[in-house]
């Protein structure tokens, strides 16, 4: 057979890189560049480059697996569709919970929500989003509207200062990184803060170093110093704003003096009066962040204060400028836009809106109904209501996560995952997660379907498919509408290809009303909203107003009282824990561990421990230490680096032999129910030989 090339989209990250899947022989054999999409133009990271490495694992799922008698025993289809369908169906809809996924396309995405909500009839379904940016989604739906990144990513190149925060954009998001590069080239100032100097900082012409989870009061000192020296967009907060005078109310207070916060955050009064300045002054500041601001007790909080900022110095709605939470997953965005989340159908239609969930239930015709028209259990929600109050859940079905890996305090989470009386987890891969399940079912990867998702600048474009699964693994979108026949829902489910679902998504969603696979299949593809077929799509959002869903179109501005993390360091445990990535590894390494090019770069975790504090505690570069928290203790070998805030220490949480989530507090903010991954004390200590 001859050699093909099938343009497709990156299965890793939001920025949503397209590229060219090698095809030799009916398998895929490597990546080639695709210079025509206007978001990398061929560019790749290394892990776009090694796209295609874990494709054709020898341990790929290639056929179902039932537990029997705890150990798992090969099945066919029939067999294991019949035990899930019978289970599922012995259980009450408010007894089920059901986990999408990021990492698969917004047709599977809504294939399982129309499954949870119509076929369980439950209320319980979620996932990892709210791990993620569910902090950027409640604070930027209370302050503007809409959750979703401001601006484009090509937009950022246009910017005068860009700050960024909570985000190691050039190892997460590197093709976003390459338009902070070209704003940089165009003469922009650099303003980087976060406890790391990362290979971001590292670009910066203003780095701020600080202490995890002091972000409010970093905010609040710059507003300080934005009013004081009347720095402010004083028509545009007339214009398109409420509630300045309770902003101001708030920062004007003296703890959020520059030498307070100096106090407080560990950065220097004249750094933050220069960070202040900056932003307020150069003309078109934008405002990059992720994770660093949003997993946090005050994560809402820390979000709203973006908000705030960008509010107060008019830095919204125009090209250069913009509050834009970069998201993760490749279609974490698309999983969101589904419906994937406790309170919406697709599109953020809301399920206790009546005449929402009325639309739902007609245009699904499902003869005994839907779920009912409530709100239902978070997955950090879903895991205590495990735990704390056994036999009201009892069956979960997982698509495409890890949580046995990528959730907070995980003694706690396996605890959780035990109660349960039945679990399906279909994956790609046998991960921890499914180990503990009931029935395995083995899925397709990115590679082996067509389909579209969604990228943090909301663009939505198609994954290709581009080989033949291995063995009997299955298309998701497949496995669900096979099961839900099985559990007599046949017709609501009779879907001939992923287009047909586009079509029936595009029916149900106004942000993706005009939007069709021949208008996707563009090079540029297409950005929500795009309510109509002759509609463009939407670069920039809040461009004269925000949105509809604000009264009168009008930014809230809110007063938001600095905080301390859930745990602070203390005799016990002197030092906070923070916790993130590493460039070549992806989450719970199911993918990039098997890939032998990224696997080489970094084989195993490690903990970053300041220079001065591993001095004082005798601690050497690259000795295997313990580092325990009140959750629980690990072995990890050490990393001593200048790079990170003394005080402060660091670890990714890819590695399962070295788990950081083992240590991490599962303290919840109170409105995004995130858990707070970057902040907890710790204490680290030396092994003692035998
Ligand atoms: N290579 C790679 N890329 C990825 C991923 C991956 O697993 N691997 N995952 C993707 C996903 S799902 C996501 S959500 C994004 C996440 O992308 P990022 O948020 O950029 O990644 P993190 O490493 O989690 O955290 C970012 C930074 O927050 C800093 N930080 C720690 N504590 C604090 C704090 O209290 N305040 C502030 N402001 N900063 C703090 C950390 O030092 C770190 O440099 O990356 C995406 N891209
Ligand atoms: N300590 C700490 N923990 C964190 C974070 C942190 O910063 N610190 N970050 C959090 C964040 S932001 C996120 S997004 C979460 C991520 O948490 P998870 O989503 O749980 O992590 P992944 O490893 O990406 O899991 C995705 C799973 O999907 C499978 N998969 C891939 N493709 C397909 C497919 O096509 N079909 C199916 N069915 N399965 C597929 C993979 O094999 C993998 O098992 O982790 C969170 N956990
Ligand atoms: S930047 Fe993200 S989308 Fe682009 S190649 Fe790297 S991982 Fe893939
Ligand atoms: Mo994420």
């Amino acid at each position: 057979m001859a050699m093909k090339y099938v343009q497709t989209t990156c299965p890793y990250c939001g920025t949503g890189c397209s590229m060219n899947l090698v095809v030799n022989d009916g398998k895929v054999v490597g990546v080639a560049p695709y210079q025509r999409s206007p978001v990398n133009e061929g560019k790749l990271c290394p892990k776009g480059v090694y796209a295609h490495e874990f494709i054709n694992s020898e341990d790929r799922l290639t056929t179902p697996l039932i537990k029997k008698d705890g150990k798992f025993v090969e099945a066919s289809w029939d067999e294991a569709y019949d035990l899930i369908a019978q289970k599922l169906k012995s259980y009450k809809p408010s007894e089920l919970a059901v986990l999408a996924s990021a990492r698969v396309s917004n047709e599977e995405n809504y294939a399982i929500m129309k499954f949870a909500r119509g076929a369980l009839k439950t209320t319980h379904i979620d996932h990892c989003a709210r791990l993620c940016h569910s902090s950027s989604v409640a604070g930027l739906a209370t302050t503007f509207g809409s959750g979703a990144m401001t601006n484009s990513i090509a937009d950022i190149a246009e910017s005068k200062c860009i700050f960024i925060i909570g985000s190691n954009t050039f190892e997460q998001h590197p093709l976003i990184g390459r338009s902070v590069a070209r704003a940089r080239k165009n003469g922009a100032k650099l303003i980087y803060a976060d406890p790391r100097l990362t290979a971001t900082g590292k670009q910066a012409d203003l780095y701020m170093q600080f202490r995890s989870g002091t972000d409010v009061a970093i905010f609040n000192a710059m507003m300080q110093e934005i009013i004081k020296n009347g720095w402010e967009d004083k028509e545009f907060i007339e214009k398109r704003c409420v509630e300045y005078e309770t902003l101001k109310g708030e920062v004007m207070k003296p703890e959020y003096s520059l030498e307070n916060v100096e106090k407080i955050s560990g950065i220097p009064a004249a750094q933050l009066k220069q960070a202040a300045e900056w932003y307020a002054t150069s003309g078109a500041s934008s405002l990059l962040f992720s994770m660093g601001i949003t997993q946090h007790t005050t994560g809402v909080d820390n979000v709203k204060s973006t908000a705030n900022l960008a509010m107060l110095t008019g830095n919204i709605g125009r090209p250069g400028t913009g509050v834009n939470p970069l998201r993760g997953q490749n279609n974490v965005q698309g999983a969101c836009d589904m419906g994937c989340l406790p309170v919406v159908f697709t599109g953020y239609q809301k399920v206790i809106d009546e005449a929402a969930h009325k639309k739902f239930a007609d245009a699904w015709g499902f003869p005994d109904g839907i779920c009912a028209p409530q709100n239902g259990y978070e997955v950090t929600i879903m895991m205590k209501t495990l735990a704390d109050n056994p036999g009201e859940l009892k069956g979960m079905y997982i698509m495409g996560e890890n949580p046995m890996l990528s959730d907070a305090n995980l003694t706690h989470v396996k605890h959780a995952m035990e109660q349960l009386e039945f679990l399906v987890v279909q994956d790609i891969f046998l991960t921890e997660t499914a180990e503990m399940a009931d029935v395995v079912l083995p899925a397709t990867c990115y590679a082996e379907k067509d389909g579209c998702q969604t990228s943090t600048e909301r663009r939505v474009q198609r994954f290709r498919k581009a080989q033949d699964p291995p063995g009997q693994a299955k298309v998701d979108w497949q496995i669900i509408a096979e099961v839900a026949a099985k559990m007599g829902y046949a017709e609501q489910f009779a879907w001939q290809s992923s287009e047909d679902i586009f079509k029936e998504i595009t029916s149900l969603t106004p942000s993706y009303g005009g939007m069709s696979y021949e208008r996707i299949n563009k090079p540029e593809a297409l950005q929500w909203p795009c309510p109509a077929a002759d509609h463009p799509g939407t670069p920039i959002l809040h461009t004269t107003a925000f949105a509809p869903a604000m009264p009168d179109s009008k930014g809230l501005m809110t007063a938001i009282p600095f905080k301390y993390p859930a745990e602070v360091p203390d005799a016990e445990y002197p030092f906070i824990l923070t916790t993130g990535r590493s460039l070549f590894h992806w989450h719970t390494g199911g993918m990039t561990r098997r890939s032998e090019s990224l696997d080489s770069e970094v084989p195993t975790g490690w903990i970053e421990i300041n220079v001065d504090d591993a001095k004082e505690l005798g601690i050497a570069d690259n000795e295997m230490i313990i580092a325990k928290t009140r959750r629980g203790q690990i072995n990890v070998p050490a990393r001593v680096t200048k790079d990170i805030m003394k005080g402060v220490m660091f670890m990714p949480f890819h590695f399962v032999e070295c788990a950081a989530n083992i240590l991490t507090n599962d303290a919840l903010d109170p409105v995004s129910k995130i858990p707070e991954f970057k902040a907890c004390a710790v204490t680290v200590e030396k092994i003692q030989e035998a």
